[in-house]
């Protein structure tokens, strides 16, 4: 009997200890600290969190460039330059010229797929009409 009661007597001590140690803990805690420590999985108490980055790489630039010639038509040159690269006839007319006295000049800047299509576009149009014009794309 005086066994159980001494027994009873030790627990009784211990949970007081451990109550008033986890007392102790919480207080020494600041307010952020305590609540990731609640939030978290034990294991997870080291792990470092690091914010994902957005894989956003930006897509490679080409310029889309006339060349000159001797044969081909200013005007037609012009109209090219207004149907497909969606230019205004000054505009237009300045970039015709500066092919004509440089020997190359710049129509657009864009993505693979839509300078190559505007590549295309040129040629066909002037295969059709029979004219010698030139037009490649180089990688910025
Ligand atoms: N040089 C041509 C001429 O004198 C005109 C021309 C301009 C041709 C631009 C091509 O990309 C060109 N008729």
């Amino acid at each position: 009997m005086a066994l159980l009661t001494a027994r009873a007597v030790l627990l009784v001590y211990l949970i007081g200890r451990i109550f008033s140690f986890a007392q102790r803990c919480d207080g020494d805690m600041a307010g952020d600290q305590k609540k990731e420590f609640l939030s978290r999985p034990e294991d997870d108490r080291d792990l470092v969190v690091e914010e994902a980055r957005p894989v956003t790489k930006k897509p490679p630039l080409f310029r889309v460039l006339l060349l000159n010639d001797d044969y081909t038509p200013m005007e037609f040159v012009v109209e090219v330059l207004e149907l497909i690269f969606g230019m205004d006839r000054p505009k237009a007319t300045r970039i015709m010229l500066e092919v004509h006295t440089q020997g190359r000049g710049v129509c657009g800047v864009f993505t693979c797929e839509i300078a190559e299509t505007k590549v295309a576009r040129v040629c066909a149009f002037a295969d059709q009409h029979q004219h010698p014009l030139l037009c490649t794309l180089e990688e910025i």
